[in-house]
Order: structure tokens, then sequence, then C-alpha cells
């Protein structure tokens, strides 16, 4: 049996940038999926490896995670000699690193999750769009993209000429992004749609969309 677990739902973009990381340091895994339908995440034994309620939650042993930034971050550390290599390894791009996952966690994901609850989720689920909503948060996100286009004019990837997890953890909101309306953000910037192509066509992402299929 495998020491790491992923407990979550492979539809939603939180578990899914655990998956990425997973697949990028080619690590064995059981995925166990929750019932989120069913209310699996807001009852025991859900609650005791994350009481906010939400997914996904991560074992490795004795360790016990949730949160999936904090995740990605200690596989890539924990496993930096597996597969690639993800978080700069060396003194001067370590703290770049650090500084783009914290562009993406507080700049780019508060806009990118909104205009995917509203424009990518809720017609799956059959609620309705806020245009609001939309609006004001399409009007942030670009603003945000206008940064993303002249940091990826001088380098191909948000950090450096490498692929780290600054790039990967926008994998799950991009992916969803680029299939509404809000692709037209992402198109009318030239090196954010190079980024985007780049990324997306990793094969450790089709391994997630595929984990997807599967449940
Ligand atoms: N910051 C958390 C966010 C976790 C999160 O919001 N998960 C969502 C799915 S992407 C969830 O469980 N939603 C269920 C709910 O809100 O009840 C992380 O990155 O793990």
């Amino acid at each position: 049996m495998a020491a790491i677990k992923v407990y979550g739902s492979t539809f939603t973009t939180a578990t899914r940038r655990v998956l990425a990381t997973l697949y990028e340091k080619e690590l064995e895994f059981e995925f166990i999926p929750v019932d989120m339908r069913a209310g699996e995440h807001k009852k025991e034994p859900f609650l005791s490896m994350n009481p906010f309620g939400l997914v996904p939650a991560f074992e490795d042993g004795d360790l016990k995670l949730f949160e999936s930034r904090a995740i990605s971050k200690y596989i890539a550390y924990k496993y930096a000699d597996k597969g690639t290599q993800l978080t700069g390894g060396d003194c001067k791009k370590t703290p770049v690193i650090s500084l783009w996952m914290e562009v993406e966690a507080h700049q780019f994901d508060p806009a990118a999750s909104n205009l995917t609850w509203e424009l990518a989720i809720k017609p799956l689920i059959g609620m309705e769009t806020d245009s609001a909503a939309v609006e004001e948060n399409e009007a942030r996100l670009a603003k945000v993209l206008d940064v993303y286009e002249s940091r990826l004019a001088q380098s191909k990837y948000m950090a450096s000429d490498c692929f780290s997890l600054a790039d990967l953890h926008h994998l799950p909101t991009i992916h969803y992004l680029i299939g509404t309306q809000s692709k037209k953000l992402f198109d009318s910037r030239p090196h954010v749609s190079a980024w985007v192509a780049d990324i997306t066509a990793r094969p450790s992402w089709s391994k997630v969309l595929a984990t997807q299929n599967k449940q």
C-alpha cells in the first residue's frame, strides 16, 4: 500500500494542484475519492483530516496535511531528488519561486477562483452565473495578467527559465478558465498565451485530467 494518500475530488482545483505535483515528481500514491455531493467532506472521518471541511487532505506515513499549496511544497522539498525539480534548488532561484507562488495565491487566485466558480462550476451544477461578479473579477484578473505579460517577456516561466511550483500552482484554475469566456484574457497577451500553452501541455497535467476520467 502506498505511504502517500490523497483524499479529494479530482473535479476540484485544489485536489488537482496536489495530483499535478505528485505526477511531476513521479511518486506512487493512493487516491481516495471524497463524495462531495454526499457531503463527506463536512463529516467525520474527513473533518479529522481537515477541520475546515475542504478538499484535499493528504497523508505521507504519519504526516497529515491539508491546504494544497502547503502539500505541494512539502512534496517538492521532501522528494527533491525525484522527477522534475520544482523548487529551483539554488539560493538565488528559491526566493523568486516563493515570491511568484505568493503572487499566484494572493493576486491571481482570488479573481481566477471566483471566475472558475461563476463560469465553469455554476453552469455544471445548474446554478445561475452572476454577471456582475464576472465583470468585476475579469477586470481584476486582467490587471494581474498585465503584470504577468511583462514578467513572461523576461523569463520563460514565472520564476525563471525553468518550470517550477510557481507555474504549476496556476494550472487548475487556468484549465477551467480557458474553457470559458475568460479565455480572451489569456489569448490577448502573447507571452501569457505561450506560457499557458506550454504549462497545460505538460504530461503531468494530462495525467491529472485522466485521473478525473477514471473517477
Ligand atoms: N486553500 C485551500 C482551498 C481548499 C478548497 O477551497 N477546496 C474546495 C474545492 S477546490 C472545497 O473543498 N470546497 C468545498 C466547500 O467549500 O464546501 C487549498 O488550497 O487546499
